[in-house]
């Protein structure tokens, strides 16, 4: 399998999963901005939407969603935990949180933020929902160490990337001390860690 992962982009969630679940999944960069990879391809080539992450499975077929290709991962190595069984109720939260990130953190929230071509009306009807997410986050995760259940599943590597990108639109997150001492906690765990330092050196070489 073959995951391609745009350095600290939401891709970051796949290849901590990657690496907690110890896959043999080849991790490919993609230059988001010239739509090439570092293996020389037109990432056009590999998702028709442009955007990561995309996992090219042994069969060819390309899963190109976020949550799809958290999920699928995950099911590779049942033992990990990283998603709850099918069928159970824990599924369906997982199913629930992944969701609410992609859909209303990270697409609603994020997307016009970080776009060059959003309006700063746009951003700025977009701004006072930062504060909200947190507030929700911080009642979603109580005074668990996990967001869904009791072990680190595929939500978590999905919400440490996002918490990574509130610095960039000057929200600090100590103002929310459940959601800061999580960030820490996840940032400090070793497949977080080392996903990290791997796109960090990624992104870093981009932007030279
Ligand atoms: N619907 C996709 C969206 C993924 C997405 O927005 N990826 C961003 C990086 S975080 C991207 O690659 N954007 C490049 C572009 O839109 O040109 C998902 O939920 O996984």
């Amino acid at each position: 399998m073959d995951l391609y992962s745009a350095p600290l982009a939401c891709s970051l969630a796949s290849h901590i999963t990657v690496l907690e679940a110890g896959l043999p999944v080849a991790v490919t960069y993609v230059d988001n901005r010239r739509k090439t990879t570092s293996r020389g391809e037109d990432f056009w080539t590999v998702s028709p939407h442009g955007y990561v992450p995309a996992l090219r499975l042994d069969s060819g077929e390309v899963l190109n969603e976020g949550p799809a290709v958290l999920q699928y991962l995950a099911d590779q190595k049942p033992e990990t935990g990283l998603a709850p069984a099918w069928g159970t109720p824990e599924r369906y939260r997982l199913i629930d949180t992944l969701n609410y990130l992609s859909t209303e953190v990270h697409k609603r929230i994020f997307a016009p933020l970080f776009s060059t071509r959003s309006s700063e009306a746009t951003k700025e009807e977009v701004r006072p929902l930062l504060a909200k997410s947190l507030d929700a986050l911080s009642i979603r995760l109580g005074e668990r160490d996990f967001l869904v259940g009791e072990t680190f599943t595929v939500a978590d590597a999905y919400l440490v990337t996002l918490l990574n990108w509130f610095r960039h639109v000057g929200t600090d997150l100590k103002q929310w001390p459940v959601m800061a001492a999580y960030h820490k906690r996840m940032l400090a765990r070793p497949s977080v860690a080392r996903a990290m330092a791997a796109e960090m050196a990624e992104y870093q070489k981009l932007a030279a």
